[in-house]
């Protein structure tokens, strides 16, 4: 009996607080090497049933990192668009950041982009503890870009 309750006791300790984000399929892509911004793709999931939003992502990799949607325009171009509010994940629902719609702009590399090299991001949240994991980055040529002219 007494051991029954220990263990119990110890899961109960063991349990995260609020694991309520669920982090999977992250990735950073450089458009090559000479890269000056890369992009980070992941799917978060909010297994909490609080309606909460992806705010901020830091990283010791880039000076800034900012939420951005892709959109195309009429006439079609493809831009980018800050959103500086965060992107909102409904409870139970899955945030997905891909190439070619939302993801994280990282602007202001500290080193240069190499592929198989892994960096470390923190995704913040409305509510939610933030999430820490460590991140390969792979570099495609031709891949994402627009930010260029940045400098
Ligand atoms: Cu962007």
């Amino acid at each position: 009996m007494i051991r029954t309750t220990l263990a119990f006791l110890l899961a109960l300790a063991a349990a995260p607080a609020a694991a309520q984000m669920q982090v999977e399929h992250a990735t950073i892509s450089a458009a090559g090497p000479m890269a000056q911004a890369a992009a980070a793709y992941f799917t978060v999931t909010n297994t909490s049933d609080t309606a909460d939003r992806l705010v901020g992502v830091t990283t010791g990799l880039a000076a800034m990192a900012e939420l951005h949607r892709t959109e195309e325009t009429d006439d079609g171009l493809v831009r980018m668009v800050p959103e500086p509010d965060g992107f909102a994940i409904e409870p139970g629902e899955t945030l997905v950041l891909e190439q070619g719609g939302r993801h994280v702009m990282l602007m202001g590399l500290s080193e240069r982009p190499e592929d198989g090299a892994e960096a470390e991001i923190t995704l913040q949240f409305e509510h939610a503890d933030p999430v820490t994991l460590t991140v390969p980055v792979t570099t495609i040529l031709g891949g994402h870009s627009g930010h260029d002219s940045d400098g």
